[in-house]
């Protein structure tokens, strides 16, 4: 199959180096998104999400005229969905993006399109997103009717890119391809082997769906796993980096690290995508999400039982992202973290984040001062680390001497 024009629907943290990484092997690329002002700033050279290196690669894209943006989809030859999956209440996924990405593109698709689910999905959504399709265009076949004679062919092809190393590892990621038919993963495998190096490993739609939800929840049981140890070491007076670090030396151990809490939109959310479909079986993937769901509030209570042992304490929290190196805010646990100790009045609370310039707004109605790390120290009595960003790493001791400190990365505790 030959691909001369790709439209990527959604310009978020995937969409958008998708969409440039496409229109840097010299595709003609339509990025579509419902944000007016993201299409603009594109549309400018310019991006509005933070990811390295790809401010670069947007601006020679669409000066060389290979890359535009547009809120209204267009025709093209293969349609990729990189639209967000949140969850509503009771932790039930939302396809609300996917129902209306899909059916903003039934217009403009024609025989021989190819179009490819790349958002992170519950079990039975490419399927259930090709019903959409085809309900919207009668005048075409599916493969869910018409299998490999279709006019149209599907697959489910999820992101799995590490945010701050995008652009690297889209290219060098092996890529699992789930299409409707054998013919529907060929036609994906052929369109993703424009850019990527890795391998492009082809399954059914269902397995790939599921691929991508058990990678992320293999990483949260594991953190869980670890944050769970780090209570339990709380308990016994064990100092829980120590002991983890032991313990992987022996040749089938590696144990992650425990933190203050899981954040981000990927791993604290996609676990409940199984739960959700099998409640009573995924007993475990549960237990994890709660175990690593529950851990701010017991970051909280140290801080409390800190600062009961001394008065009117000031307090510094170093680090608001949702992991380290990154300006990411969203799902942040360290918000969270910081958002309840402000609110239990126990002194003043100094803020401190290198990669921002202003708080997020669930921290600006608050009495939360956002200073940098050296004012921060000289005000603290107690130090809560919260991300183990490199700024923090390299604060001389000296600094932190006479404090109460609470490490949550084990950032300082390190040989
Ligand atoms: N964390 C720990 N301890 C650890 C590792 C991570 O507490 O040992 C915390 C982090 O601080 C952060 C959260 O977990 O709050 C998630 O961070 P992460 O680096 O594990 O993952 P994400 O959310 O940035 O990206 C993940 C990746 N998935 C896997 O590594 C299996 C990425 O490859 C996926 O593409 C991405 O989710 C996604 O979009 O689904």
């Amino acid at each position: 199959m030959t691909f001369n024009t790709i439209s990527i629907i959604g310009l978020g943290y995937i969409g958008l180096p998708t969409a440039a990484v496409f229109a840097s092997r010299k595709k003609q690329v339509i990025g579509v998104d419902v944000n007016k002002a993201a299409v603009d700033t594109i549309n400018r050279g310019e991006i509005h999400i933070v990811e390295p290196e790809l401010d670069i690669i947007v601006r020679a894209a669409v000066g060389g005229g290979f890359l535009r943006a547009t809120t209204k989809p267009e025709p093209a030859d293969a349609f990729l969905i990189a639209v967000p999956t949140p969850f509503k209440e009771r932790n039930e996924p939302d396809l609300g993006y996917i129902e209306s990405a899909s059916l903003s593109i039934a217009s403009v698709l024609k025989k021989g399109d190819l179009v490819i689910l790349e958002s992170t999905s519950p079990v039975g959504a490419t399927e259930q997103m090709a019903e959409w399709l085809a309900a919207a265009r009668p005048d075409l076949t599916f493969p869910q009717t018409h299998g490999e004679t279709s006019d149209i062919r599907i697959a489910h092809c999820p992101e799995r890119v590490l945010p701050g190393h995008v652009l690297r590892e889209l290219v060098q990621n092996d890529r699992v391809i789930g299409g409707m038919t054998q013919k529907c993963s060929e036609a994906a495998a052929s369109l993703y082997k424009i850019f990527v190096d890795g391998k492009c490993v082809t399954t059914n739609a269902r397995t790939a769906e599921m691929c991508k939800l058990t990678e992320n929840s293999f990483r949260d049981v594991n953190i869980a796993f670890a944050n769970e140890l780090s209570i339990i070491c709380g308990k016994l007076n064990i100092d829980v980096w120590e002991l983890i670090r032991l313990a992987n030396r022996h040749p089938r151990v590696n144990i992650l690290q425990p933190g203050p809490g899981v954040g981000g939109h990927c791993i604290a959310v996609d676990p409940w995508f199984i739960v959700s479909k099998t409640p009573a079986e995924a007993r475990l993937i549960r237990t994890a999400r709660e175990v690593n769901d529950s851990k701010p509030h017991f970051i909280v209570e140290e801080v409390k039982h800190a600062a009961a042992k001394v008065p009117n304490p000031r307090i510094a929290c170093l680090g608001l992202s949702f992991k380290a190196d990154i300006d990411d805010l969203r799902e942040s646990p360290a918000v969270e973290i910081v958002i309840a100790i402000e609110a239990m009045n126990l002194g003043p609370v100094y803020a401190v984040e290198p990669h921002i310039t202003e708080l997020p707004e669930e921290l600006k109605s608050t009495s939360v001062i956002l200073v940098n790390v050296e004012d921060a120290l000289k005000q603290a009595d107690i130090v809560l680390l919260l991300v183990n960003h490199q700024a923090f790493e390299c604060i001389d001791r000296q600094a932190l001497e006479n404090k109460t400190i609470i490490d949550t990365r084990g950032l300082w505790s390190r040989i």
